[in-house]
């Protein structure tokens, strides 16, 4: 991979595809509007914006926005019960097209439907890296076999196998443990990893997670609804931004949200 706007030291994404992922009771009657989290990133300066395809069509303009555009290029409703499977809703052209500067993609470890990811995400990498785009694969295990989403080795073989397909960053969830994140990370190896963001905490909670995060060895954060369903979003951007690209303490980084 050449050089990429993305593959950064440190990053900060700002993830909105709940939408598709979730529906609409994530949102309110101000992020509900796809411009005002483009907003948010832009003049928080994200590291990345995370859209599905409809919406980098109809808002996101690359002349415009300054924001690395990163596409979404599977999904899937959380209507459908049972072992989950994300198909491929947009390809790696359709993407560039859109001006995307990397593309990502959901696997869900031990889902009876594995294998059909695997085989769609391999396709999707090569003709990602022939285009000089990094991938991100996000890592959720899950399924029937899956007992505990979070648990330290079902989470480590999940970053393991992003390294073996070949993905150039992992997103995982965190559970919680410094620790088990410091393993895991040393199992994606040179695949680098983000943390996802959660459901709505206290900002205190999540800047010492991020803290505790970053000193196990991520590389940032990839977030949605921690950021664009806070009061006010600019000012927990700044508090993250502050540990995670200049090692701020916690206490220093809160002073952001007076
Ligand atoms: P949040 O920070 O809002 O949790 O977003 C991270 C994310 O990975 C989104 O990209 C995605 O829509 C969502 O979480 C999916 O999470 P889950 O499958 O656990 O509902």
């Amino acid at each position: 991979m050449k050089s990429s706007k993305i593959l950064k030291k440190r990053v900060l994404f700002l993830a909105y595809d709940q939408g598709l992922e979730h529906g609409p009771t994530d949102f309110n009657d101000k992020n509900v509007d796809p411009n005002y989290v483009l907003n948010i990133a832009d003049k928080g300066n994200y590291s990345g914006v995370i859209f599905q395809k409809g919406i980098a069509e109809k808002y996101y303009n690359k002349k415009k926005n300054k924001t690395p555009l990163i596409i979404k290029l599977n999904g899937k409703t959380n209507l459908i019960k049972g072992d989950p499977i994300s198909p491929q809703l947009c390809t790696v052209k359709e993407a560039i097209s859109l001006g995307a500067k990397a593309v990502g993609y959901t696997i869900y470890p031990g889902s009876i439907h594995e294998a059909k990811m695997f085989k769609e995400f391999e396709k999707i990498e090569r003709e990602a890296h022939e285009n000089n785009l990094p991938v991100i694969a996000w890592m959720y295990p899950r399924g029937s076999s899956i007992k505990n989403e979070l648990d330290k080795d079902i989470l480590a073989y999940s970053a393991r196998i992003g390294l073996e397909l070949g993905a150039d960053i992992i997103k995982i969830k965190y559970n919680n443990n410094p620790k088990d994140l410091k393993w895991i990370i040393k199992c994606a190896g040179k695949t680098k990893v983000v943390i996802s963001g959660g459901t709505k905490t206290n900002p205190e909670l999540l800047l010492q997670q991020t803290k505790d995060i970053m000193n196990s060895g991520a590389i940032g954060l990839a977030i949605g609804r921690n950021v664009w369903q806070y009061k006010e979003p600019l000012k927990i951007t700044k508090a993250l931004k502050s540990i995670i690209f200049k090692n701020k303490s916690v206490n220093e980084a809160l002073k952001y949200l007076k």
